[in-house]
């Protein structure tokens, strides 16, 4: 007779506070019944929580944090009432009551951010051991929420539950959950101010945002601890910007991998990659990369090429090449189970695949038939796992890896991935697959970056991943999977990219046109004009469904779709600039309304426009046959980018959307860079850069960063930040420049494009000598005045 396993439905929680230990790194709480609460100040505004119910903390050790991130900390004081135990720096104060160990964040000033409704409090998991360990707190007044990485749904998360768990889901829609990422960050913003909560646990974990109770918010793990960051803001992009920091930024790309991208599964053989490329450069298409899917391979053998299909891979990247193309190819995590295949024999020989509890090794089906997996927690396997990496990127002289199937995904089984019994090493704290299933594609990504980087001498690379944990974006880009040629999915695009953004993966993409199935011209031409706003601008599609290429839907579409990639291609020294702004301080590339402008309700549930960069707003088309579109600016003015015509922002408005249109509004004062159009990044020797210089009745600081696009030698401080501070007074305006970095820049020139100034311009003084209107005028230059009174 077989007994079924029952959970307990008894909730445990913490009893009475007895005693208190302060340490170097943290302050211990302890209760009567052995729990403990282990309280660390990491900066002023990051207070992390760690609870133990049976007196032992588990080791603590996190793939998400960045090493780079080092903690502050910062002064802070305790105080102990009769009822309450109080810690606080400068920022936030944590109040726990001593009766049952339930905490109450609130801002410096004593205003309540964050209170608990159960607080921690567990369950026991028979099956497994530990506990499902659970947190739940009030849903305060007017709390929106943000955050949790891909989640194909409304930008505000209320009322909506989700589960992390990395799934491979072809052919999602609106709300299906999960997906492939799984990033236990959410933002939440109320009438006290705005805080994330960062729940590094990498179990399958839970979010519920008042739709279980409605006015509850709870997060809870199938193991591990509860272990979580509280990060204040006061705003919400204070917030993000300090979480991204915590689990790190991307490294600068090379700038070619901001250019446009086009792929297909697959392309081949060999003549046909080269017929495309050839085509892009005939019809004038500005393109940087073009991919290789699984079909280059030999019999889907990883590190292989198809002979027949691909004779001479090395040739052929080096034609690519001459005409300005970087060749991008995909690695999957399943090694085909075949004797003869060296790589599969290595892996063997020194163990490194991953097995199951019992000793046997995991082995599922993906696309090369029966594969054994790399256990890519192990630090030897990774270092393997990089060195494979040599002959493609040394030899062949392939530029980036994309990384697929990471979940990692399994066919034919109704789980879709691995049992929950394969054991990992999870970098020596040997574990099973439901600790290790979240993070087992960003350590994948992190093995292939590692190796690729290793072996293109000095260069920069890109690395693009499908699944990943927060963290991820240390290693790699991301796109959102296997999404669909629908208006729908238009949408979805946007939502999904705001999201990663402010979850700290910034450089996030969609398959442009939809990877499932064929888009319309007029589908085509949208979601274009939108992927052009997105830090990774590729086209994508299975292929099954016809042709995907920018010709491929007419001539108008061809002519629009060309129009918008060379925007992009102008456009490339803001979106570098934007980009090193993430690096450099955790901004988000994209950022929703809200984050720009919390104290403004109507920002709270709007998702479809976004701000690009500092001063770029946009207002993706996702409606069909939109001839005009409801688009809100948030306050301020704005320009129409395309007419230049003035509006006033906190303000909905209709606006005419042609096929040719999607509405781009540039705020007042910036100062935008652009580039001449090239077929490509590094086609020119750029010299002289275009300011679009937007009017505006007050003071606005703009930035341009450049380095050499390509080399790490900007670590070392071979960059410039240019900073921009326009400032108008009456008809009189002045741009004052100040430079930081030193690299010696190819720019020389900058020429004004003067845009919505009051009056014709009649004078221009460079550093206080006049120049013609027209003149070129030295990118080092301190102070222009533009119409000055004297
Ligand atoms: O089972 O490599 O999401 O972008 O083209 C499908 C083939 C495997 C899924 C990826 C998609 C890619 C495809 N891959």
């Amino acid at each position: 007779m077989t007994k079924k396993v029952v959970f307990t439905e008894k909730e445990n929680y913490p009893k009475q506070f007895v005693s208190h230990l302060v340490k170097d790194k943290f302050i211990e709480l302890e209760s009567s019944e052995e729990l403990r609460l282990r309280i660390y100040p990491i900066t002023d505004h990051i207070i992390r929580l760690r609870y133990s119910i049976e007196g032992y903390f588990m080791s603590d050790f996190s793939y998400a944090l960045d090493e780079n991130f080092k903690p502050e900390m910062p002064e802070y004081s305790i105080e102990e009432t009769t009822d309450e135990f109080v810690i606080k720096t400068n920022a936030v104060q944590c109040v726990v009551s001593k009766e049952n160990f339930k905490i109450t964040f609130k801002s410096a000033n004593g205003k309540i951010l964050s209170e608990e409704e159960k607080g921690f409090h567990w369950e026991k998991n028979e099956t497994y051991g530990g506990h499902i360990v659970q947190n739940s707190k009030v849903l305060q007044e007017n709390e929106s929420f943000y955050g949790l990485g891909d989640k194909p749904t409304d930008l505000n998360l209320k009322k909506k539950k989700f589960v992390n768990w990395g799934t491979d889901e072809y052919g999602y829609h609106k709300d299906t959950d999960p997906l492939y990422k799984s990033i236990p960050i959410y933002y939440a913003l109320n009438n006290n101010g705005a805080y994330g909560i960062f729940f590094d646990n990498t179990f399958k974990s839970h979010f519920d945002f008042g739709s279980e109770r409605a006015n509850v918010t709870s997060f809870w793990a199938q193991g591990g601890e509860m272990n979580y960051y509280f990060i204040t803001g006061p705003n919400l992009m204070d917030a993000c910007k300090r979480y991204t920091k915590l689990t790190g930024v991307a490294e600068m790309p090379p700038m070619w991998a901001l250019g446009y991208q086009q792929c297909k599964w697959s392309y081949y053989p060999e003549d046909q990659v080269l017929d495309i490329a050839n085509k892009m450069r005939e019809l004038k298409i500005p393109c940087d990369a073009i991919y290789l899917d699984i079909d280059y391979m030999d019999g889907f053998r990883c590190f292989t090429w198809d002979k027949e299909k691909f004779p001479d891979p090395k040739g052929m990247v080096a034609n690519l090449k001459s005409i300005g193309f970087q060749t991008m190819v995909i690695i999957d995590p399943g090694i085909k189970k075949d004797k003869n295949y060296s790589i599969f024999k290595e892996g063997l020989e020194n163990d490194y695949f991953c097995k199951r509890i019992d000793g046997h090794y995991v082995e599922g089906k993906v696309w090369p038939g029966d594969c054994y997996f790399p256990d890519f927690t192990k630090p030897e396997v990774r270092e393997w796992w990089a060195g494979l990496y040599k002959e493609i990127i040394e030899e062949v002289g392939i530029a980036g890896v994309w990384n697929d199937m990471n979940e990692p995904a399994l066919f034919e089984v109704e789980s879709k991935t691995f049992p929950l019994d394969v054991l990992h090493d999870y970098d020596g704290h040997q574990t099973g697959h439901r600790k290790a299933h979240n993070i087992y594609g960003m350590q994948m990504a992190r093995a292939t970056a590692e190796g690729v980087k290793k072996f293109r001498n000095g260069q920069r690379t890109l690395i693009i991943t499908r699944s990943g944990y927060s963290g991820m974006q240390r290693y790699s880009s991301v796109w959102t999977g296997d999404n669909i040629a629908t208006f729908e999915h238009l949408w979805i695009a946007d939502v999904q990219a705001q999201r990663l953004a402010i979850s700290g993966v910034s450089f996030c993409g969609s398959d442009i046109g939809g990877f499932i199935s064929q888009p319309t011209p007029e589908l085509m031409i949208r979601w274009i004009q939108l992927g052009i706003f997105h830090p990774f601008c590729r086209v994508h599609s299975s292929g099954d469904h016809g042709d995907q290429e920018p010709w491929s839907f007419g001539e108008e579409c061809l002519n629009i779709f060309r129009k918008y990639v060379e925007l992009r291609y102008q456009l490339l020294p803001y979106i570098y600039t934007s980009f090193y702004q993430y690096y450099n301080e955790g901004t988000p590339m994209i950022r929703p309304l809200v984050f720009i402008d919390q104290e403004d309700k109507q920002t709270h549930n709007r998702d479809n426009e976004f701000l690009c960069g500092d001063h770029i707003l946009i207002c993706p088309i996702i409606k069909e046959k939109a001839t005009t579109s409801k688009v809100y600016l948030p306050k301020g003015e704005w320009y129409h980018y395309w007419t230049n015509k003035s509006y006033s922002g906190a303000k909905e408005y209709d606006i005419d959307t042609p096929i040719d249109q999607m509405p781009i509004f540039i705020k007042v004062g910036a100062i935008i860079p652009k580039y001449p159009v090239q077929q490509y990044v590094g086609e020119q020797n750029i010299d002289t850069i275009t300011l679009d210089v937007y009017y505006k009745d007050g003071r606005e600081v703009s930035y341009l960063y450049e380095d050499d696009k390509n080399s790490f030698s900007y670590e070392k401080g071979e960059f410039i930040y240019a900073k921009f501070d326009f400032r108008s007074n009456q008809n009189e305006v002045s741009i004052l420049q100040t430079r930081t970095g030193n690299y010696n820049s190819n720019i020389k020139n900058v020429k004004l494009n003067c845009i919505g100034f009051p009056s014709e311009i009649t004078t221009i003084k460079v550093d206080g000598v006049d120049v013609d209107k027209e003149a070129l005028i030295s990118s080092t230059f301190t102070e222009i005045i533009i119409n000055g009174l004297s």
